[in-house]
């Protein structure tokens, strides 16, 4: 293989900046979500996070000293656009110049994702995804983005985790906004979400023709048992079984397909029926990756010739502190599965997991836990590239600990400990692992 692969580490605007209506900064729905009490862990919020606003030089002398190829982070949309459209705020466009032209100077790859779930409150005041309207607010962000860093930026995300954005922001409700809301307009939202992803896609080619765009998805990775054939021959069905705004293919089949799932036309024909063709014409606009984001997986087995069960796993199995099994063969199979389906180039985006780390009595965080973790998923990326899977890159969730959403402070995901109430970084064990991982590995 003569491409370079890409290691890195991620976050997100709302997770790690904090500075929430600093430098005319607008709100939005996490701002206003966390401070609706009962609604996240202990009443936490984003307003300091890691203070990386602030602290975000030396927070790339880290990223410099990990050695990593790629950052891949996200652009809060109010804090460029505080009403979501029209006014641009310089000083949060400025804020992500010096981030991007440091990270140019230190040569690590900028990887933007321009949504990782801020919506401008204002827009939710108008209806956010429900509002038709909603793919030409999200074009109007992308171009300003887009044009200001064209010449710097050649990796892009729209959206990240679709999934979590509808499915439990509109759906459970246990992210922001904090919607139950009917089939109808769930799926009204999604379909909106996907044209404007299109729309950002088609901006981002129009200024920069080689840049790289995609989308970030996540759902069950569905990986067989065992290796008896008749198990890894039934793990399509799994995947295609799924089709509601928590599955995969739900966003992916019409990016890559231009069409829904079958099974979406048989059960909601009225929506899926009057769809215009231009709008799937233009939802499949091409793009050049799929990213993956991958932690666990739902082990399936073949139950007769055209069915399938999902075994309960053996009791005892390991997990991590948020409770999610360590099962390294998912990320193997989510990327061949969606590799073979699409033959798009993949992206892992995020995969990491979360410890329970603290800053031990002789100053070290160790966190074996953590470098065994990355070992096994690691192992199986490369795995997967060898077999074929067209896999270009690998970012660590995350770089920092951090505000991790419902969940507040109470899980700690970085290869970089934080104490929130000095804002003191110590990077942990697992840091230099992959420091030194990526110094002798690189293929
Ligand atoms: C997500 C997001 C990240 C999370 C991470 C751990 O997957 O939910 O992309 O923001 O923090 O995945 O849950």
């Amino acid at each position: 293989m003569n491409r370079k692969f890409i290691w890195g580490v991620a976050t997100s605007a709302y997770q790690i900046e904090g500075a929430y209506k600093e430098d005319g900064k607008g709100l939005s729905i996490w701002d206003v979500f966390t401070k609706e009490p009962g609604k996240i862990f202990q009443n936490h919020n984003g307003d300091a996070a890691c203070d990386h606003y602030h602290k975000f030089e030396s927070d790339i002398e880290l990223l410099k000293e990990l050695g990593v190829d790629s950052y891949r982070f996200s652009i809060s949309w109010p804090r460029i656009l505080p009403e979501g459209v029209g006014r641009i705020n310089q000083k949060g466009l400025d804020f992500y110049k010096r981030l991007v032209n440091l990270l140019l100077e230190a040569g690590i790859t900028p990887f933007v994702t321009l949504y990782h779930w801020d919506l401008p409150y204002e827009l939710h005041l108008k209806g956010g995804f429900l509002n038709d309207d909603f793919s030409d607010w999200f074009g109007e962000y992308a171009e300003a983005v887009v044009k200001t860093f064209k010449d710097k930026i050649s990796l892009f995300a729209t959206f990240n985790e679709p999934q979590c954005v509808i499915g439990l922001g509109y759906g459970t409700g246990i992210f922001a906004p904090g919607y139950k809301l009917p089939k109808s307009e769930i799926l009204r939202a999604v379909h909106n979400l996907l044209l404007a992803h299109a729309k950002a896609v088609n901006v981002i080619k129009s200024h920069n023709p080689s840049a790289q765009a995609g989308l970030v998805t996540c759902g069950a990775a569905f990986y067989p048992v065992d290796n008896k054939p008749e198990n890894i021959k039934i793990l399509p069905l799994a995947y295609q079984s799924q089709y509601d705004e928590l599955s995969i293919l739900l966003y992916t089949d019409p990016i890559f397909f231009g069409k829904y799932p079958e099974q979406c036309y048989k059960d909601y024909p009225q929506f899926y029926e009057n769809i215009k063709p231009q709008d799937l014409k233009l939802i499949s606009t091409p793009v050049d990756y799929l990213g993956i984001n991958n932690y666990e997986g739902v082990p399936v087995e073949a139950d007769g010739e055209n069915s399938f069960k999902m075994p309960i796993r053996q009791y005892g199995y390991p997990q991590t502190s948020f409770e999610w099994a360590v099962e390294e063969d998912c990320i193997y199979w989510i990327s061949r599965f969606l590799y073979e389906r699409y033959r798009k180039p993949v992206y892992i985006t995020e995969n990491g997991m979360a410890n329970n780390d603290w800053v031990q009595l002789d100053g070290r965080v160790s966190d074996p836990q953590r470098i065994d973790y990355l070992k096994r998923y690691i192992g199986k990326v490369l795995q997967a590239v060898k077999d074929g899977v067209d896999i270009r890159g690998y970012f660590v969730w995350s770089l920092l600990d951090n505000f991790e959403w419902a969940s507040g402070y109470s899980k700690r995901f970085g290869l970089v400990h934080i104490d929130y109430k000095t804002q003191k970084r110590s990077p942990k064990e697992s840091f230099f692992w992959y420091r030194d991982f990526i110094k002798n590995n690189k293929f």
